[in-house]
């Protein structure tokens, strides 16, 4: 089994946290996906996305998605667990995680896609392309994050954990959400102070060094 992974990318970083709290070791490839190394061969064919991180098993078989990957790793090491014990805890978890990844981790990314000039190009992730950066798009990503987190900051009154008592995967996948509404300059200590302190807290987590 083969990790292919990039240092400076979120999505690479969600697994290398999960592997750090879970204490797997998985071998690792460096692929520089800001100088294009996943459009050449045997990258480009092995994935078709375009983008790290993936997973290549001794098959052959290639797994191209964070949380998918997190998932099958999951299995083969189920303790700790970070996708819950039971049928409820695992809904609950899985309701979480995408929650926080389609209302607020993927409309901060696209408004970073659309902001940063490094991303000038490469508006849509994995993609060469020559649509340009939208501001509205940016505009539309901070409002969704806020609402995002009108959403989570009463839940996180009573709750240590994005799901819960317990870390899961949503907290990983929390954890950029919120870095981005940082980088957004986004008043997170003022206005939600729950998640503020949450974030606090799991950054201060060693696996966030990962
Ligand atoms: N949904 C995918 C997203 C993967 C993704 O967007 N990866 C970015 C780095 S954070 C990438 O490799 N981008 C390459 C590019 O846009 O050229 C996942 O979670 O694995």
């Amino acid at each position: 089994m083969k990790l292919y992974d990039f240092g400076p990318a979120a999505s690479a970083k969600r697994v290398r946290i999960f592997l750090h709290e879970k204490g797997i070791q998985v071998p690792t490839v460096e692929l520089d996906v800001r100088d294009g190394a996943q459009y050449k061969e045997p990258f480009t064919t092995m994935n078709p996305f375009h983008c790290v991180p993936f997973l290549e098993l001794d098959n052959g078989t290639v797994i191209a998605e964070s949380i998918s990957i997190c998932r099958y790793l999951e299995e083969l090491n189920p303790t700790p667990s970070l996708f819950g014990q039971n049928s409820e805890e695992r809904a609950v978890i899985d309701m979480w995680n995408r929650r926080v990844e389609l209302d607020g981790f993927y409309p901060a990314l696209h408004a970073a896609r659309n902001s940063i000039p490094m991303f000038k190009g490469r508006v849509v992730p994995g993609t060469r392309t020559d649509i340009e950066q939208s501001p509205a798009v940016v505009e539309r990503g901070k409002e969704m994050l806020e609402i995002f987190f009108g959403r989570l900051d009463p839940h996180l009154s009573d709750n240590a954990f994005i799901a819960g008592a317990k870390i899961s995967i949503a907290d990983i996948t929390c954890f950029f959400a919120t870095n981005m509404a940082t980088a957004f300059e986004m008043d997170l200590e003022g206005k939600f102070p729950n998640t503020y302190r949450w974030h606090q807290e799991f950054s201060a987590r060693p696996s966030t060094e990962a």
